[in-house]
């Protein structure tokens, strides 16, 4: 299998963590890219029409995209429920987990193109004032959830929609008035997956 990735993708990393902890990262081959929406790489927009990463070319040559559909294959490639809990509340928990933390990553990677990509001329702090009020309230609910020690998809997704803020917005503080999540990520930054693939 062939990954289109990047090192500082959190949508990417996601992947590579799943793979990681499934055991089938040796099978999967990891195609570098550097691209964003005013400039897109043509090889990859010939598997994955948005031009987005992470996608991933399977060994029958399928394309999979986005990242959720993945490591759902991943996960059944594996045999099953090991990181994706097949049924019941465990299952929705993980899931919308999941979600909160990939609108973290939109959200975040929505302002960081419109900081270091859109012309200064033509910025509008508003909007990007409404992202961190997703940003901002989704770390909230995370804060209340306490999160425990299973380390499932969503407890995948959370862990690197926070690497990423660290990564590009080290000045937001987001630990500040939120203790259990800081904790939590401390803790669960110490996994073998985390650390291999926390970003440059
Ligand atoms: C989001 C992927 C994404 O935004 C998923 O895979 O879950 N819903 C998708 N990827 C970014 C790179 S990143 O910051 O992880 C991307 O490929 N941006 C290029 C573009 O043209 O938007």
């Amino acid at each position: 299998m062939q990954l289109y990735t990047n090192p500082n993708s959190p949508f990417a990393r996601k992947v590579r963590v799943s793979a990681l902890e499934l055991g089938l990262a040796d099978r999967i081959e990891n195609l570098e890219v550097t691209l964003s929406p005013i400039n897109p790489h043509a090889a990859l927009g010939q598997h994955n029409p948005l031009e987005k990463i992470p996608a991933l070319i399977t060994d029958d040559g399928e394309a999979l995209y986005d990242s959720p559909v993945i490591c759902e294959y991943l996960d059944a490639l594996a045999g099953g429920g090991r990181l994706i809990p097949t049924a019941g509340a465990a299952r929705w928990m993980a899931l919308r987990r999941q979600a909160l933390a990939d609108g973290i990553m939109d959200a975040a990677v929505l302002v960081r193109y419109e900081t270091v990509l859109r012309p200064a001329t033509l910025r509008w702090p508003e909007w990007r004032e409404g992202q961190w009020h997703k940003i901002h309230t989704a770390l909230d609910a995370l804060e209340r959830e306490q999160l425990g020690e299973t380390f499932d998809i969503g407890a995948i997704a959370v862990a690197c929609a926070l690497g990423y803020l660290d990564l590009r917005f080290a000045e937001s503080a987001w630990r500040a008035q939120r203790p259990q999540l800081a904790g939590w990520l401390d803790r669960i930054t110490e996994r073998e997956s985390l650390r291999a693939t926390r970003p440059v």
